[in-house]
């Protein structure tokens, strides 16, 4: 069978405006889907909206608004979000669609009922509206949420329940087997502790007289599915399951990777695997778990008045430098920081005169002593010209030691090859990492051989040169289109070719273009 790639980012709440969490999850996923499209992988990448539950009805009574209409605006503000991403989603699916959505959750809930793991019982607990959630005790500080600063509500009543911990076992080996791997290496060890002592069973419904915004419980409209038992099942409702075409559901599932935030692991690792393997399903194959990210070194809250608005970068900078600043600032699966300043020095410093600077200075000097077309070298002409410099980071394997080598080679042996490595490993920050490591490469290269000294002397040398730079700009520009699609389209066509062209030039023409990245360091801002 050819391969296939599934990848989700989590669905989300739709009770405000979305925010750089998002965001960050929409690049994360897009980027991987977009490196498996391009390797000929039949490749569906999934987003959508969580729009039941009772933190959504609240907010929308909070604006005075109709819970419908509330929903529809903000799904729309996520759609939009992906979009001005430049993301590339193969289908969107919401909650709340009762045509797309509902047959698979209900579908499902009666799978969980035929293997006899749902049942009903009293419960008396401590209801999280902010996490949708019951939480304990010990989850709390000062009598509240710590997460959400909220005083948890007292809920006692008659509920569906989930047999969880018939599975705990089961799901326990098969993360630690990674039958489900569950990356970074911390997470998977923190859901195991988890699930050595928890896994308890779970409600999985709400009487429908305190909830009716939901999916009503198949068979039992007294009660509604309790949010998450319904929001999971998105990643198998948006193949078709449950809805007589099953297609997708056949090809794509199980998933390759879930996309995930820490804060949401135990719902994933541990609830998602229990209804699954309740439904005879696979597992998903893995879970990616993404850290938290705080601005200025705080959580970002309406009351600091720290929160980042994605639009406004991506306004202001490009879509691509939000993406870059994205995966190449914040290690992927780790917490990290996002400030103002942190953005506009690695926007000018990285990409205003790193990468951009660099293709327009190749660009220039071809333009200049080669009137903008300069043919394939002979291999003497380049072995002549061996990259002088060492690209070293710790990401790179020791191989890389091929100083004085044809710079052919060592790109083809050790960045392309490393850079892959780290695609199919998930390991998207080492894999940015490495690339714009090497357009520093390359700037170095010219400092080394100075074109515009050589070219006085050696115009033959200087054509060398100037080709090796250009073919390796065009050949990097290639891996970097999974994280900055249009940056990487714009510097081909720079040197007068595409992206879609697998094979390299064997001439360059130069078509000069707007900078790539404006300097936003002086004068007013431009978009
Ligand atoms: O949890 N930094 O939705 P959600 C990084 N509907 N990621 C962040 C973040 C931050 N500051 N804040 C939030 C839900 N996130 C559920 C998911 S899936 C079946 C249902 C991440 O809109 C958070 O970790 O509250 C989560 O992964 C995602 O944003 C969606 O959060």
């Amino acid at each position: 069978m050819d391969k296939k790639f599934y990848v989700t980012t989590p669905i989300f709440y739709v009770n405000a405006a979305p925010h750089l969490g998002h965001a960050y999850a929409d690049v994360v996923a897009d980027t991987l889907a977009r490196w498996h499209r391009a390797r000929g992988e039949a490749t569906f990448f999934l987003s959508g909206t969580d729009e039941h539950g009772a933190k959504i009805v609240r907010a929308a009574e909070k604006a005075n608004v109709s819970t419908k209409e509330f929903v529809e605006k903000h799904r729309d503000e996520f759609k939009k979000l992906l979009a001005s991403l430049g993301a590339q989603q193969d289908d969107f699916i919401y909650t709340s669609d009762s045509e797309r959505h509902w047959p698979g959750a209900e579908a499902f809930w009666k799978k969980l009922v035929d293997a006899d793991d749902l049942y009903k019982a009293t419960y008396e607990g401590l209801y999280c509206v902010g996490h949708e959630a019951f939480v304990t005790e010990k989850d709390l500080v000062d009598g509240k949420c710590a997460d959400h600063n909220q005083t948890p509500e007292k809920i006692a009543e008659e509920n569906y329940f989930f047999r969880l911990s018939k599975y705990k076992d089961r799901i326990k080996s098969a993360i630690a087997s990674d039958e489900m791997r569950i990356m970074p290496e911390s997470r998977k060890k923190e859901i195991l502790a988890f699930l050595e002592e928890g896994a308890v069973d779970i409600s999985f419904s709400r009487p429908s007289k305190d909830i009716s915004w939901g999916i009503p419980v198949p068979g039992d409209r007294e009660h509604t599915m309790y949010v998450w038992a319904d929001a999971l099942t998105n990643y198998i409702s948006a193949l078709g399951y449950g809805r007589g075409d099953d297609t997708n559901f056949k090809t794509f599932w199980p998933a390759d990777a879930h996309i995930i935030g820490k804060d949401i692991l135990r719902f994933h690792a541990a609830i998602w695997p229990g209804m699954l393997l309740s439904a005879g399903l696979p597992l998903p194959k893995m879970l990616l778990v993404t850290g938290m990210i705080r601005s200025g070194g705080q959580k970002m809250s309406k009351t600091l008045g720290n929160v980042i608005d994605p639009t406004e970068f991506i306004d202001q900078y490009g879509k691509d430098a939000f993406r870059y600043f994205l995966l190449r600032e914040i290690p992927l699966g780790e917490d990290g920081d996002f400030t103002r300043e942190r953005f506009r020095d690695v926007y000018e410093g990285n990409l205003a005169h790193g990468m951009g600077n660099l293709v327009s200075r190749t660009a220039a000097m071809i333009n200049k002593y080669f009137e903008g077309h300069i043919e394939a070298p002979s291999a003497e002409a380049l072995a002549g010209v061996p990259t002088r410099r060492v690209l070293k980071h710790e990401v790179l394997s020791s191989r890389v030691s091929l100083d004085g080598s044809a710079l052919n080679t060592y790109f083809e042996r050790d960045i392309a090859e490393e850079f892959s490595r780290a695609m199919f490993e998930y390991r998207l920050t080492d894999a940015i990492t490495i690339l714009s490591s090497f357009f520093s490469l390359l700037d170095g290269y010219i400092q080394d051989y100075e074109p515009y000294r050589l070219v006085k002397t050696d115009p033959d040398k200087t054509k060398a040169v100037l080709w090796n730079v250009a073919l390796h700009i065009i050949r990097a520009a290639k891996l970097l289109e999974s994280f900055m699609p249009s940056t990487a389209e714009k510097i081909v066509k720079v040197f007068g070719t595409e992206l879609k062209q697998k094979e390299d030039p064997t001439s360059i023409h130069i078509t000069l273009s707007e900078a790539l990245f404006p300097s936003k360091a002086d004068g007013p801002k431009t978009d």
